[in-house]
C-alpha cells in the first residue's frame, strides 16, 4: 500500500486504539515492548545509602546489581588473588587500583544477565575507570541511562557508619574514605554532568523518603 493512499481522516489516537478498532486501512501487528534494558550508576560517598537504595531499586528494574564493594568484600573472604591485593586498600580505607576493579567488573558485565540492564553500585568511582566503563559498553552497544548522585551532609554520613560498625567503618578509616571520595570520585560529577546524564538526589532523611525521589527520577528516565 502506497502511503499516499492512506486515509487523512483517521482519528487522532494512540495507535494501540486505531489498531484494535480496526481503524487502519492495512493490516499491522503490534508486538509489546520488552522490557526496557536500563543501565544506571549510583554515586555517592561511603554511607550515602547506595546500597541501601540499590535493594530497593533491583526488585523495581529487575536488572542485576553490580556492587563493587561486595563483589571486593566477597574476593576477600575467598582470598583470591584480587581479593588479597584490595584488602590493604579497603582497610586504610583508600580506593582498589583501577586494574583490579575494571578485571572483576568486567568480567561481570560480559555475563549475559547483564545484557538485560544492569545496576552499577560504587563503580565508577574514578573518571579512568568511567572512560573504561564507556568504553565497554560502547564496545557491546550498551547505552548508560542515567547517573544518580546521592547528597548527603558529612556529619550524618559519619554517624550513619558509625552505627554500621562494618571493619572499614573505623573514624580513622572513615576519614580517609571521604578523602579519596573528594579527591577521585567527585570529579565525576563533572564528567557526567558534560554528558548529560548525572541527576543529583537529596540522601537525607529515611530510605523511603530517599527512594521515593530515586523513583520519580527513574519515571522520566525510563523509555515508555
Ligand atoms: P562500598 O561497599 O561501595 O561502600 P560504601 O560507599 O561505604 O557504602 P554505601 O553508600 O553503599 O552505604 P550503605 O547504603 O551501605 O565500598 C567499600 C570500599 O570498597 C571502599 O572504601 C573502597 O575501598 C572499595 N571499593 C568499592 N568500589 C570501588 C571502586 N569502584 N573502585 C575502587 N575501590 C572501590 O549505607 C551505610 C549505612 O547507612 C548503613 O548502615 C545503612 O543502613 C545506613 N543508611 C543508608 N541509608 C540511610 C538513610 N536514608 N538514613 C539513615 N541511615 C541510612
Amino acid at each position: 500500500m502506497r502511503l499516499d493512499s492512506v486515509p487523512q481522516d483517521l482519528p487522532a489516537q494512540p495507535l494501540t486504539a486505531v489498531v484494535s478498532a480496526g481503524l487502519l486501512p492495512y493490516p499491522l501487528t503490534l508486538h509489546p515492548h520488552p522490557s526496557p534494558a536500563m543501565r544506571i550508576i549510583f554515586i555517592g560517598p561511603p554511607g550515602a545509602g547506595k546500597g541501601t537504595q540499590a535493594e530497593r531499586l533491583l526488585e523495581y528494574l529487575k536488572v542485576p546489581h553490580l556492587s563493587t564493594g561486595d563483589m571486593l568484600r566477597e574476593a576477600v573472604a575467598r582470598k583470591t588473588p584480587e581479593g588479597l591485593s584490595a584488602q590493604e586498600y579497603m582497610n586504610r580505607g583508600d580506593l582498589v587500583p583501577d586494574s583490579v576493579i575494571l578485571s572483576l567488573v568486567g568480567r561481570r558485565l560480559s555475563e549475559p544477565d547483564c545484557a538485560a540492564g544492569c545496576l552499577l553500585d560504587g563503580f565508577p568511582r574514578t573518571v579512568a575507570q568511567a572512560e573504561s566503563l564507556g568504553e565497554l559498553l560502547a564496545a557491546s552497544n550498551q547505552p548508560l541511562d542515567g547517573v544518580m548522585e546521592l547528597r548527603v551532609d558529612e556529619e550524618d554520613l559519619i554517624q550513619r557508619l558509625a552505627q554500621r560498625g562494618r571493619a572499614d567503618d573505623q573514624p580513622d578509616v572513615i576519614r580517609q574514605r571521604l578523602v579519596a571520595y573528594h579527591k577521585q570520585t567527585e570529579p565525576l560529577l563533572s564528567f557526567y554532568r558534560h554528558l548529560g546524564l548525572l541527576h543529583s538526589i537529596d540522601g537525607a532523611g529515611s530510605p523511603d523518603q530517599v527512594f521515593a525521589r530515586i523513583q520519580a527520577v527513574l519515571d522520566h528516565l525510563r523509555p515508555e
